[in-house]
């Protein structure tokens, strides 16, 4: 990541439908993709913030049907919030603010892609769960937002990272970065490897539910880490579910899995000592019960039946991802230091074995829902 250079975000910060001066701005250090800043401005004799993000073009092939996705996402949920008559719908949704050019992003000389949000004030966002209500509202937040976009009109979003969640391709990967061990890695990481070789069954269930349309296609977020659901930072209830990049034809179940891999351990993904890593029966509870409330009108009763496995594939697949880059030589995420993504993926995989040993009981409450 290039270091924060005022000048240059003067510069970004200008080719935005923004009014007043720019006062200050600071980079942001959460997320492993993109470049992040929050800038102040003085407008009127008031201080307004706007997010001015970078979009990691590497990762994201292709940032204006990326863009084409988050406006036509984002205004079907203002829409959708308006209808119901929901106040302060610019904290409940992202709101894109447009490119002096008319575009969603703007494209600077150098093939840079920026694009530019209102801030939401008065939110807080965390690293992992404090107590049940946050984990029932990250639940209640995807859920609700799932519900929101079942009737997003148009065509079919773009994909903007094919095969995202595709865990027999995702396992693909990794068996060639070890055939190809272009870093000499893989005999630091053997146990890990030799015990995710050992998980291949998993690889599939979905996939072949979704093939043969026991489940359908959805339009998901798929990247519902607890950190992207903003909460009021008064009363703790979800207001906005942000970090809509990966927000395309998905599964809902991935988004299931993925909630329940970072909110039901009392840990971060790259915890070390991996005794404090498990999954815990009261955030599922309470996570499965915010997400049903809003998903039970449309889910069907095999996504319902894969509610548990979803969390047990989502934790696997992401664990096979930070051990692939692990011996790819951490080309994907960003690392702050040495095995780092070794270390995220030994977390992933003792959250997959906790969740293992509890899945029946976690299946059977999701049933008696
Ligand atoms: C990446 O950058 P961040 O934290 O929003 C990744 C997710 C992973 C996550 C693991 C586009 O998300 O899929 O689950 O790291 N996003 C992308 O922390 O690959
Ligand atoms: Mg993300």
């Amino acid at each position: 990541m290039q270091g924060y250079d005022p000048s240059r975000l003067l510069y970004i910060s200008r080719q935005f439908h923004i009014h007043g001066e720019l006062l200050h701005a600071e980079p942001c250090k959460v997320g492993h993709i993109n470049e992040t800043y929050t800038a102040a401005y003085n407008q009127g004799g008031t201080t307004v913030r706007y997010i001015h993000q970078r979009i990691n073009h590497e990762v994201f092939k292709d940032p204006v049907g990326l863009m084409d996705n988050l406006s036509r996402v984002t205004a079907h949920l203002r829409h959708k919030l308006q209808e119901k008559g929901s106040r302060d719908v610019t904290r409940r949704t992202l709101t894109v603010v447009p490119a002096r050019d008319g575009n969603s992003c703007f494209q600077t000389d150098d093939g840079e892609y920026w694009r530019t949000f209102v801030f939401i004030e008065r939110v807080r966002t965390f690293e992992s769960v404090e107590n049940a209500e946050q984990a029932l509202e990250a639940g209640k937040a995807f859920g609700e937002f799932q519900h929101l976009l079942v009737d997003l009109p148009g065509e079919r979003l773009h994909d903007t990272i094919p095969y995202f969640h595709n865990t027999r391709r995702r396992f693909e990967a990794l068996q060639t970065a070890l055939v190809e061990d272009r870093v000499n890695r893989a005999s630091i990481a053997k146990a890990e490897i030799s015990w995710v070789l050992q998980h291949e069954n998993l690889c599939d269930v979905i996939l072949d539910a979704l093939a043969n349309q026991r489940i359908p296609e959805r339009t998901t977020h798929n990247d519902t880490k607890f950190n992207n659901v903003m909460l009021d930072a008064d009363t703790g209830k979800a207001m906005c579910v942000v970090d809509l990049d990966t927000v395309m034809p998905g599964c809902a179940l991935y988004d299931f899995g993925d909630m329940v891999r970072t909110t039901t351990s009392p840990t971060l993904e790259d915890e070390l000592d991996l005794t404090k890593v498990q999954m815990r029966m009261p955030m599922f509870r309470a996570l499965c019960r915010g997400y049903l409330e809003a998903a039970a009108p449309f889910l069907n009763k095999e996504e319902r039946s894969l509610i548990a496995f979803s969390g047990k594939l989502i934790t696997f697949t992401i664990g096979l991802r930070f051990l692939t880059d692990f011996l790819n030589g951490d080309s994907y995420f960003r690392v702050h230091r040495p095995q780092h993504n070794l270390d995220r993926a030994r977390t992933q995989f003792q959250l997959v074995r906790s969740i293992e040993a509890q899945e029946e009981a976690m299946q059977t409450f999701a049933d008696s829902l």
